[in-house]
């Protein structure tokens, strides 16, 4: 009997190293239920069942110790109250909510889920969930033939999932990514299961070293972790867009964004003076290419010394941020965790005083050598050290910045294993944890010091954060960029499922260095990588040191005006961009999507790893190899128009698409709208005249979206102070009716109207069943 003994998991795996021996939880021994909580002992161990909606449960493994409820800190939602019918016979236990049933099995131990049309979704079968002396922890489920994954955060390599072996451990990774480097700077132990078109998807809420294999055998795939529990959560889908809802309701969502952080972006490591940060500027103002921040990389600082500005390079702060500012620029200086040991430096100081660094259990503090040279860390797994860290950001608040650049807060440390040691002991606000039980959370806890820090100090303004590092919930406090890629193509050309794979992660607001960070960048590359960063969510170009300089104008003329033109664009965009920055806030789905989200019945969007979707009614479809000037392009269920050409194509084909290195092709669903704002100047980026761009189409139908805006800076939405159209265009016959289903909000936008224009063949244009073309607001 299974249940009673050891067992080898993989027995390939076996053969080669030896005894990689699991002890299955064996047979149940009885169970009891408290607080929608059943709580199952095993013989050899303990499992628990927490249901936190009809669709999301939640699943606990402990072996030895009773069973710890707490989770990690990347879980904000609380079980809620659930009907749950249960039926016990000698061999099973039915466990079912409206949306999900759970079928246990007694000898041994085995769960299956079934969703509410009686579909397995997660099951087990030979192999369940086991342990190993070391502490090592596994689950092993049924993977059917036509399984897809997706998600696992920020990931190198493909979009589907399927046929890899992923692992979890944030760290820093300047060596080139290739499709193999899958310990990044995130961790992110989510993922979406796509079966037969249906979407589930499971959260293993454990902070340790994590993996997930997906590639060793085709009849399971199992996720597993060095320590801890087995935490894990299933939520039922079936949609993967309910699936995601689901994930952010547990984890959270993006608060919405200051919208200047939605613009273009430009840094280098570094801009080392004023005297280039200003002429940098002027570069932007007078050549008009738009721009909204300026990062400022280490060299800003004293010896790297955080919170400090070294003033021979940067004499007067406070007058160049104000400068920057009458031109429509922000200035976003990079924070790392790492704190100089100095005994004259005041933050080392206080540091050391108030005892706010990591420490050894026995009481020495860890020091690690990184920028600044030997380091003290703050111990941000601790309520009191986020808050000192927090308000250390007043210093930056005082001088008129807004946001926070976070680097190296995997945190990574100049030595062999590239991090802090990991029998550090964190205090854990009162339940001292040590770093490789932590570890991954530290990024995710330095975001969550720097954004409240940041909000405080604010006072009613929206702060901006980018982090590199994080784990599940990062959303909740920043946007994310993929770290340390390089001016390749083909790392060009892997952006594109990775950004697309953290969208399915619950991080919306993320993207690459555009034209490639280390290497040099060239011509083309930079102006096709453009092209794709006017519609990542997060667009910035960023250059390392020692590598050629890659702003907009550096390859001359012909180059400069392309980029310029969809940097624009970009802004041209905007309306339509900050609606689905608004719903990534609300429901938790990404702005830019993989096309399965919008199509999962269709088979030929499971790996399309070249296209992508931004919203519900977008295609890009942009070159992403040199000398390339066509492409094959999919077209999903639909009827699509060629967004600068006005071209027709139909759905469910194949095209052969011609773009020139001006081109970059964007098919918008026929029936469906977009809205556009303009571009002004940098010092005048408010839209003042909205168009809504109606793609018209032969067949009947209509076509659902919100348009939503607001002052784009400050919490005042929170209040009421937005603007929030839900809108129904109909298609009938030879005309278009815009129907206004629900306004919401007190927010007078700087536009009195909306303008409609229809693309395609014409119509006529109707506003609740009356002949017009502008709506008043
Ligand atoms: O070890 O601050 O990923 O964006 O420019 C390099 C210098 C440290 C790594 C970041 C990169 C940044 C660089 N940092």
């Amino acid at each position: 009997m299974l249940g009673d003994t050891s067992f080898a998991i993989h027995p390939g795996k076996e053969q080669q190293s030896g005894s990689k021996t699991y002890r299955d939880i064996g047979k149940l021994h009885n169970y009891q239920e408290k607080d929608n909580t059943y709580m199952f002992s095993c013989e050899n161990g303990t499992i628990a069942i927490q249901f936190y909606t009809e669709s999301i449960v939640r699943v606990i493994m402990n072996q030895k110790n009773p069973i710890d409820l707490q989770g990690s800190k990347a879980v904000i939602a609380k079980p809620k109250k659930v009907t749950i019918e249960v039926t016990d016979d000698d061999e099973r236990i039915l466990l079912s909510t409206i949306n999900v049933q759970l079928v246990i099995t007694k000898e041994p131990f085995r769960i299956t889920f079934k969703d509410s049309q009686g579909r397995e979704i997660v099951s087990e079968g030979k192999y369940g969930m086991a342990y190993r002396e070391n502490g090592e922890v596994i689950a092993c489920k049924q993977m059917s033939e036509n399984d897809h994954f997706y998600g696992f955060g920020e990931k190198s390599g493909h979009l589907d999932k399927r046929g890899e072996k992923l692992e979890m451990w944030n760290t820093d990774v300047y060596a080139p990514h290739n499709p193999e480097t899958n310990a990044l700077y995130e961790s992110i132990p989510f993922f979406m299961t796509l079966r037969e078109g249906k979407a589930h998807g499971i959260f293993f809420d454990n902070t340790f070293r994590t993996f997930f294999d997906m590639k060793t055998s085709e009849e399971y795939y199992s996720f597993s972790a060095e320590g801890g529990q087995l935490d894990y959560y299933v939520m039922v889908g079936p949609h993967p867009k309910t699936v995601l809802e689901q994930y952010t309701y547990l984890t959270g969502r993006m608060p919405l964004p200051p919208k200047w952080s939605l613009g273009y972006h430009q840094s280098r490591y570094s801009y080392e003076t004023e005297t280039e940060v200003r002429e940098l500027a002027r570069n932007f103002m007078e050549k008009d290419i738009p721009i909204d921040v300026i990062h400022l990389d280490i060299h800003y600082m004293n010896g790297y010394r955080v919170f400090t500005f070294d003033k021979e390079r940067f004499p007067n702060p406070e007058k160049l941020i104000a400068d920057l500012k009458e031109m429509g620029i922000r200035v976003v200086p990079i924070v790392d965790p790492g704190v100089k040991k100095d005994a004259e430096y005041p933050i080392y100081q206080e540091g050391v005083q108030e005892d706010h660094f990591c420490k050894y259990m026995e009481g020495e503090i860890y020091y690690g050598e990184v920028w600044p040279g030997i380091s003290a860390f703050p111990d941000f797994t601790e309520e009191e050290v986020r808050k000192w860290w927090g308000e250390k950001h007043a210093f930056y608040t005082s001088m008129g910045i807004e946001g926070i650049w976070n680097d190296m807060n995997e945190p990574a440390v100049f030595n062999e294993t590239k991090t802090m040691d990991v029998s550090v002991m964190h205090r854990n606000d009162g339940n001292p944890t040590t770093h490789r039980e932590l570890h991954n959370v530290y990024g995710l806890l330095m975001g969550k010091a720097t954004y409240e820090g940041m909000k405080d100090n604010l006072h009613g303004k929206r702060p901006f954060l980018l982090t590199r590092a994080g784990y599940a919930g990062v959303q909740r406090y920043g946007s994310v960029w993929t770290g340390d890629n390089r001016s390749f193509w083909e790392h060009l050309q892997m952006s594109l499922p990775m950004v697309m794979n953290l969208g399915l992660s619950g991080v919306a607001f993320t993207g690459p260095d555009v034209g490639g960070f280390a290497h040099d960048t060239n011509a083309e590359l930079l102006t096709r990588w453009t092209q794709v960063g006017a519609f990542t969510p997060f667009f910035r170009n960023h250059s390392a040191i020692g590598f050629r300089y890659q702003e907009p104008w550096q390859f001359g003329e012909k180059y400069e005006t392309i980029m310029k033109k969809y940097i624009q664009l970009r802004y041209i965009w905007m309306p339509q961009l900050y609606s689905l920055f608004y719903q990534a806030s609300k429901q938790g789905l990404p702005v830019m999507r993989p096309l399965l989200m919008e199509y999962p019945n269709d088979a030929k969007t499971y790996n399309l790893n070249d296209q992508f979707m931004i919203g519900d009614n977008v295609i890009m479809a942009p070159i992403l190899s040199p000398s390339v000037t066509n492409r094959v392009v999919y077209l999903p269920k639909g009827d699509w128009i060629e967004y600068s050409t006005g071209d027709s194509f139909e759905g469910e084909k194949v095209h052969l698409v011609h773009a020139e290195l001006e081109d970059l092709p964007i098919f918008v669903r026929k029936g469906s709208a977009i809205m556009h704002g303009e571009w002004n100047s940098n010092q005048d980026k408010e839209t003042k005249v909205l168009t809504m761009k109606v793609y018209t189409s032969n067949e009947d139908g209509n076509y659902q979206f919100t348009f939503y805006d607001d002052d784009g800076e400050t919490f005042a939405y929170e209040n009421g102070e937005y603007l929030k159209l839900d809108l129904d265009i109909q298609s009938v016959a030879d005309s278009i009716n815009v129907v206004i289903l629900d306004t919401e909000g007190n927010y007078r936008p700087p536009y009195q109207e909306i303008h409609i224009e229809t693309v395609g063949s014409s119509k006529r244009i109707l506003i609740n069943g009356k002949e017009s073309n502008i709506i008043k607001l």
